[in-house]
C-alpha cells in the first residue's frame, strides 16, 4: 500500500524542473540545453514547425505573381519579399532543429499532410490586387501575432522572431502602399482593391486561430511562455489596427456588424466562419490540393542540391587544416 510519504514523493517536482518553472516565472530564456518538459518540446516543435511550413507554403500565392507584376520594380520588391519568407523558413526550420528535431522529419511531415500550415495559404491570388490584400491584411495579423512571440520563452524561437517581425513590417507597409495605389486610380482598380480586401478579410481574421473556448493549446502555451495574448485578444488588436487603415485606404471592412463598442473598448464583430476554417483545416479549402502538390514537386526537384549541399559539406570536414594538437609542426 502506498503511504502518505511516499505520494509527496512522487508529488514532489526534481530540481531540474524547479528550475525550469523558476526561469519560466522570471522571463528567463529556455535554451537548447537546458532541461525541459517533454510535453512543452513536443508544442514547440509543434508550433515553430507549423510556422515555417506557413512561410514556405505561404510563398506560393505570391511566387505566382513575380513574373506578372505590373512593373520591374514592383517585380524586384516582389521577388525580395518571397525571399524574405523562404528566410523565415530557415530561421524557424533551425529553430525547431535545436530541439532534436530533423529537418527531413518536419519535411516529411508537411509533405504527407500530417503538419499543419497557416488555413491562410489555401486562398487562391487571381487579382495583382491580392498583393495588396495579403501584404496589409495577412502580413498585418502576422505581425499581431508574432510581435509577442518575440518574447516567446524559448530562446532560439523568440530570437528567430525579432528579425522576422522586422522584415514583416516592410511586407505590411509594401502590401498597403500596393492598395492605396489602386485606390488611387480608377473606378476599375479601385473595384479590384476592394474585391481583393473582401475576399481576404475573413480568412485572415481566422488565421490567428480558434476563438479562445475552442483553443485546446492557448492555456498551457500562455502558463510556458510561449503565447503571451489568446487568439482571440490578437484579433481584437488586430481589428482596431485595420480600421483606421482602412480609413486612409478608403477601402470598407466587409463586416457589417463591426462597430466600436465604447463601454468595453472592444470592437463587436461579426460571426466567423469555423466550419469553413476547420475544412480548410482538414484539407478542403479551394487549394489545398494545389499548394502541397507544388511544394512536394519542388522538393522531388530539388533532391540534387540538397545533395550538392551535403557532398560539399562532407568535402570541407575532410579538407579541414588539422588543430594545433593533432597536426602542430615545430
Ligand atoms: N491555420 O489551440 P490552438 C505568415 C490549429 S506565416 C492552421 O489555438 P495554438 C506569412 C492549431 O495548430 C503565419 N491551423 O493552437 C507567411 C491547433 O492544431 P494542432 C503563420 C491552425 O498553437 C508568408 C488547432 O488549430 N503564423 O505570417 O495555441 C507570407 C487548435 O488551435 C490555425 C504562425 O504560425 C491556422 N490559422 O495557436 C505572408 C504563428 N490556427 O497543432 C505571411 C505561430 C490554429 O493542435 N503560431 N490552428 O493540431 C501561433 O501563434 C499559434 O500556433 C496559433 C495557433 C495562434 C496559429
Amino acid at each position: 500500500m502506498t503511504s502518505p510519504a511516499d505520494l509527496s514523493l512522487v508529488d514532489e517536482p526534481s530540481d531540474e524542473e524547479r528550475l525550469f518553472d523558476e526561469l519560466i516565472a522570471n522571463e528567463q530564456r529556455i535554451e537548447p540545453r537546458d532541461w525541459m518538459p517533454d510535453a512543452y518540446r513536443r508544442t514547440l516543435v509543434r508550433q515553430i514547425s507549423q510556422h515555417a511550413h506557413s512561410e514556405i507554403i505561404g510563398m506560393q500565392p505570391e511566387g505566382n505573381w513575380i513574373t506578372r507584376a505590373p512593373s520591374l520594380k514592383r517585380k524586384a520588391i516582389l521577388m525580395a519579399k518571397v525571399q524574405d519568407e523562404a528566410g523565415h523558413g530557415l530561421y524557424l526550420y533551425s529553430a525547431a532543429q535545436t530541439l532534436g528535431t530533423t529537418r527531413e522529419e518536419m519535411m516529411d511531415q508537411l509533405l504527407s499532410g500530417k503538419a499543419k500550415y497557416s488555413s491562410i495559404f489555401n486562398y487562391p491570388t487571381p487579382t495583382w490586387a491580392d498583393m495588396g490584400a495579403i501584404g496589409w491584411l495577412v502580413d498585418g495579423a502576422a505581425i499581431c501575432n508574432q510581435v509577442p512571440l518575440c518574447r516567446a520563452s524559448y530562446g532560439p524561437y523568440g530570437r528567430a522572431m525579432v528579425r522576422i517581425c522586422k522584415e514583416e513590417s516592410f511586407h505590411q507597409r509594401q502590401g498597403f502602399e500596393i492598395l492605396l495605389t489602386l485606390m488611387q486610380g480608377t473606378d476599375e482598380q479601385r473595384a479590384m482593391a476592394q474585391d481583393a480586401v473582401d475576399r481576404w478579410y475573413w480568412p485572415s481574421l481566422a488565421m490567428f486561430g480558434p476563438p479562445d473556448d475552442q483553443s485546446p493549446n492557448s492555456a498551457q502555451s500562455m502558463q510556458w511562455k510561449i503565447k503571451r495574448f489568446s487568439n482571440d485578444e490578437l484579433r481584437q488588436r488586430f481589428v482596431s489596427m485595420l480600421v483606421p487603415q482602412a480609413e486612409i485606404l478608403g477601402v470598407t471592412l466587409p463586416d457589417p456588424e463591426l462597430r466600436y463598442d465604447e463601454e468595453t473598448g472592444r470592437y463587436e464583430m461579426g460571426e466567423i466562419d469555423w466550419d469553413e476554417f476547420f475544412e480548410v483545416l482538414r484539407g478542403n479549402g479551394p487549394c489545398n490540393a494545389e499548394r502541397i502538390e507544388r511544394r512536394r514537386t519542388a522538393h522531388e526537384e530539388g533532391a540534387w542540391v540538397r545533395e550538392a549541399a551535403a557532398e560539399y559539406a562532407r568535402k570541407q570536414r575532410s579538407t579541414l587544416v588539422p588543430g594545433p594538437a593533432e597536426g602542430a609542426v615545430a
